[in-house]
């Protein structure tokens, strides 16, 4: 066994992958950014090495981190998931620079980086994948004879693509053309590469994945299935194993032919075999060549540690269990907690995080590098944590996580919990019906709910709490005088006592109300007519960012006329993409970015004028 490896990771996963080092008795060399000097990972770990360079780009700097790793004398690294994981070169150089990677061959990485070639090395393995092209497709007629083949709608995807960029459904022959040149551009913009293939698209599909798991001596195992349909924009939010209303036959061919799937490529190990279901029909998606965010539920039903097993694997040791041994048991269910205001489009929350406290409950676990006073980074992706409930069933999941997610605390910041209580509460839900479209459809019914959610979050009891004794900052509350009062309710007489609790500072801030003379609306404004009065809604024109992000795409022009609520331009930042909108009508009287460029908070991005 290895005695010390790198983590070339942050957040959560790299504490994670800590755990599981500390318990084979391993060493943890940290790295990190200059602004994750306070980062759990960092505090955690035996060494650390802070690499030099911008926030966004340092966890994806291979050669400056296999530096690192040779300067501590690490023997190997995890790269936990995003950032460097699925970078087929990376994981080259590392074993170049006599680096154990802690995941699959370079080779494997590669061939499933590309989504033709996965397709064909699946296909050719007898899984089934979905019906389209094996050949990248250039031509508009070409494109078109394949929607008249397999019937619209289709999709047209970029080969190196994933998670949603660079796809196009197309919904009729005459929509081809422009989305062929869409799916080419996206694919060459984000990935390098323009070429595509096409594909019949499925409606309302679930997104369910296998777990596999192979290591050198040839063995492979599954460890059963998630479903992950549960999504907004291609982010995941709730997870759950096993796939509820998934017939055991459907089951029993989806296991198999992962397996198939990870046996053809000698796969070593953790992976996934992500795919659509779509009733009893079941398509091979994409291999993905990491262990996945979403991994603790598949830990949570069969008691396996993954990420044990990956290190062991990576040290050449075989699988510490058999296929027969494998017993999937109950469900778990997985809510991934984000600094993002569900009300709010799912608006990033950067910001401190003043409070945090984790459900001390039988059958829940919490992964997390959040802490009190933590500071979300605006650099990085918005997961704080990833709550994971077990029950025996699927009732007793969902009834646990609820009452789970209304004792988890974090103050400071707006995150997903809300949107998790009211997903669990939902009819679909409960049915296991929430399909890969249903979030987005059904978004706004939770936004009109809004003060019913929150108040049935209710007040959290906080299970780590100190008490306020053993607080010497938090503000000294005196117990005035109980008084007994008489209440009559529905006509019973209660003796109720009342005891006022006070603290200086908040007796102080009490100040008398004065009010204020409203001013009278000029009757001018009044009678304007509608068709000459610009929608100004009482905006300056002044479109700032709200958020330290980058410019992807500015769809307006200099001397344009917008309309409110019509697209200006589009942001990215802790990793997902939102749109701003314009407040007001007018002209744009000047753009001050350009696509590409980093913008800080509160940034002018352009002017409207009237
Ligand atoms: C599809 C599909 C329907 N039909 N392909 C989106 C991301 C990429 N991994 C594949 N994706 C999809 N491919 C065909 N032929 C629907 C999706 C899809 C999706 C897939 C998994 C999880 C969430 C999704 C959300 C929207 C669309």
């Amino acid at each position: 066994m290895f005695k010390k490896i790198l983590i070339a990771n942050r957040g959560e996963i790299a504490v994670r992958i800590w755990k599981a080092a500390k318990e084979l008795g391993i060493k943890v060399v940290a790295c990190a950014s200059e602004p994750d000097r306070q980062a759990l990972h960092v505090r955690l770990a035996d060494e650390v090495y802070i690499l030099s360079g911008e926030p966004t780009k340092v966890y994806l700097d291979g050669p400056q981190i296999i530096e690192a790793a040779k300067r501590a004398g690490a023997e190997a690294i995890h790269p936990g998931y995003g950032f460097l994981a699925e970078n087929a070169d990376f994981a080259r150089q590392c074993g170049e620079a006599g680096i154990v990677f802690i995941g699959p061959q370079p080779d494997v990485i590669a061939a499933m980086g590309s989504k033709v070639e996965a397709r064909r090395l699946m296909s050719k393995a007898g899984v089934p994948v979905v019906p389209g092209t094996i050949d990248p497709v250039t031509e508009v007629s070409a494109v078109q004879e394949l929607g008249s083949k397999f019937g619209y709608p289709i999709a047209i995807k970029a080969a190196a693509g994933g998670g949603g960029r660079g796809l196009r459904v197309v919904r009729s022959a005459d929509e081809v053309e422009k989305a062929l040149a869409g799916a080419q551009r996206e694919g060459l913009n984000y990935f390098g590469s323009n070429e595509v293939y096409v594909e019949k698209y499925l409606e309302r599909p679930h997104h369910v994945e296998v777990q596999i798991i192979g290591d050198n001596q040839g063995n492979v195992v599954h460890l059963f299935e998630r479903d992950c349909s549960a999504q907004r924009r291609h982010q995941k939010l709730t997870e759950e194993s096993p796939a509820p209303k998934l017939s055991q036959t459907v089951r029993a061919k989806l296991l198999d032919a992962a397996c198939k799937a990870a046996s053809a490529l000698k796969y070593r190990s953790a992976g996934t075999i992500e795919c659509l279901v779509w009733g009893e029909e079941f398509y091979f998606l994409e291999v993905n060549t990491r262990v996945q965010v979403e991994h603790p539920i598949t830990e949570m039903v069969t008691g396996i540690d993954i990420v044990k097993e990956q290190i062991r694997i990576a040290a050449g040791l075989p699988l510490s269990f058999k296929q027969a041994d494998v017993v999937a048991r109950g469900v778990a269910i997985e809510c991934r907690i984000n600094a993002e205001d569900p009300f709010k489009s799912f608006m990033p929350q950067p910001g401190k995080v003043t409070k945090f406290s984790v459900p001390n409950i039988p059958w829940v676990r919490v992964d997390s590098a959040c802490y009190d006073g933590y500071e979300i980074l605006p650099f990085y992706d918005s997961l704080i944590a990833k709550l994971v409930v077990w029950g025996r069933d699927r009732d007793e999941a969902i009834a646990r996580t609820e009452f789970a997610l209304k004792n988890l605390v974090i103050d400071g910041v707006q995150t997903t919990i809300p949107f998790h209580v009211w997903l669990l509460q939902q009819e679909a839900f409960k049915n296991g019906d929430v399909d890969t479209t249903w979030v987005e459809a059904h978004a706004k019914d939770m936004v009109a709910e809004k003060d019913a959610i929150n108040a049935s979050l209710g007040v959290k009891a906080d299970l780590t709490a100190k008490p306020d004794s053993a607080n010497s900052d938090a503000p000294q509350i005196t117990r005035l005088a109980e008084r007994q009062f008489e209440v009559t309710v529905n006509q019973r007489v209660f003796t109720v006592g009342v005891s006022e609790l006070a603290d200086s500072a908040r007796i102080e801030s009490v100040k008398p109300i004065t009010k204020t003379k409203s001013q009278p609306t000029p009757a001018r404004a009044l009678a304007r007519p509608e068709s000459v009065k610009p929608e100004t809604n009482g905006h300056s024109g002044n479109v700032k960012s709200e958020m330290h992000g980058l410019v992807k795409e500015i769809l307006v022009k200099p001397g344009e006329n917008v309309k409110v609520g019509q697209r200006l331009l589009i942001l990215e930042a802790m990793k997902m993409e939102s749109e701003i909108l314009a407040k007001r009508e007018g002209k744009i009287a000047s753009i001050n970015v350009k696509a590409g460029e980093t913008v800080e908070a509160k940034a002018l991005l352009l002017v409207i004028s009237d």
